[in-house]
């Protein structure tokens, strides 16, 4: 090593810069604990401190910041949902998206691409032009394409999908991106850094006290901290939270895996799902392609990835560009998805006074993050559920009052 080198990296005056503060301990008490330090928490942080200037607030995240879902996505970003609940939260997280490399001052690669759902049926048709109506209600860009704009969009496809099942059609969502996930939980721990929230990582959370109904106190590997208000944004770890505070959960944990190709040249500008071929595949900056499928049948609280996965995902994905035939899947990973009986998510307070759920992100977690951190923040300070997130409530399973997104899914699941 040259003595230079040796120099630089031993002067403190250049020591590596950080993202954000990582203290040692936490402090006795905090306004605020949130638990996880995903995307979603970290975007509640800072946003309570942005704009309601809570600033006494921890995160705890038990592995590393980003480590979780927002990890572990397949990036995709869109507001084409089902019902009028759907549309208009996902049309704000895509709004706040937008602006929010600027917003953390970081570059999170954020890349509009335009989004196809691919029909192989008139019965998905169908479906497709009633999601597109309600888009178009609520302002959010959706139409109904032919087999051939998909073809002009995108010349690589086979249309006939070897013969097996061939595109009748498709839903188009101009606004489809994708961005760097990992970027966007490291821009919100930056500024919620900035503005004073303390991030602890590697740091479990061991208990949740509860008295009188309330949150009092979050116990940590790193000690206990005081607090009476506690955010749970931890996805695949719902239900072990919610058994923290005696809650029930109304989420299963089922394994959602994806994967990423070597690099090729870039060929494919739009985002393709096909729901018949339960795949979906975008190409990065870099030219790897970005590839996931349908949650595992089964529920399974783990992130292994299997061989199963990426065969089924190889031969489905053959069917629509045979072309691809000999190109490598260099990674694969598994996600914890928590489903719900709808799916739609579970957000806002609970029964446990100071207790605020923000979960059943099923398979759309990722995309949802902005709007999220926007609106749990809100209803921490206010003790009031933010208004794009009253149907979100757990209160809707006793009522049987379902919401019914499964139809904006990607793919069945
Ligand atoms: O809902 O867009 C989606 C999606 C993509 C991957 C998993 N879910």
């Amino acid at each position: 090593m040259s003595l230079r080198l040796l120099k630089y990296a031993l002067n403190p005056q250049y020591a590596e810069p950080r993202f954000f503060n990582t203290p040692d301990a936490p402090r006795d008490s905090y306004d605020v604990v949130i638990i996880g330090g995903g995307g979603h928490g970290l975007a509640c942080a800072y946003h309570l401190a942005a704009e309601h200037g809570i600033k006494r607030v921890a995160v705890i995240e038990r592995g590393y910041l980003g480590g979780g879902n927002t990890g572990r996505n397949t990036t995709i970003i869109r507001s084409n949902y089902l019902t009028p609940e759907g549309v208009l939260f996902y049309k704000r997280s895509v709004e706040l998206f937008e602006s929010l490399s600027d917003r953390l001052d970081l570059n999170l690669f954020y890349s509009n691409r335009g989004h196809f759902t691919l029909a192989h049926s008139e019965a998905t048709l169908r479906t497709m032009r009633w999601r597109a109506e309600v888009n178009k209600h609520y302002g959010v860009n959706s139409e109904l394409v032919s087999a051939a704009d998909v073809k002009k969009a995108c010349p690589q496809i086979d249309l006939q999908c070897g013969g097996n099942h061939p595109i009748l059609g498709a839903l188009y969502h101009a606004p489809g991106s994708i961005a760097r996930h990992d970027a966007v939980a490291w821009g919100y721990a930056r500024r919620a850094s900035q503005l004073g929230v303390d991030i602890f990582q590697h740091t479990a959370v061991t208990g949740v006290e509860v008295s009188a109904g309330r949150v009092v106190a979050v116990n940590t590997s790193k000690g206990r901290i005081a607090t009476g208000k506690v955010v749970s944004a931890v996805a695949g770890s719902t239900p072990t939270v919610l058994k923290m505070v005696g809650l029930k959960s109304p989420v299963d944990i089922v394994p959602l895996q994806a994967c990423v190709s070597e690099p090729m040249k870039a060929w494919l500008d739009s985002i393709i799902v096909s729901g018949s071929l339960h795949v979906y595949v975008s190409q990065t900056a870099r030219g790897e392609l970005v590839m996931g499928a349908s949650v595992d049948p089964a529920e399974l609280h783990s992130t292994r990835s299997s061989l199963e996965f990426v065969t089924s995902l190889a031969d489905q994905m053959l069917d629509l560009f045979p072309f691809l035939a000999g190109v490598k899947i260099v990674r694969q990973w598994a996600g914890m998805a928590d489903m719900t009986p709808d799916f739609a998510p579970v957000m806002g307070k609970t029964e446990v006074g100071g207790f605020y759920l923000d979960a059943g992100w099923g398979t759309w977690g990722f995309k949802a993050t902005p709007v999220c951190g926007e609106t749990m923040a809100f209803t921490v300070a206010h003790d009031t559920n933010h208004r794009l997130i009253e149907a979100f409530g757990t209160e809707r399973f006793r009522r049987l009052a379902m919401l019914g997104e499964k139809g904006a899914a990607s793919v069945g699941h």
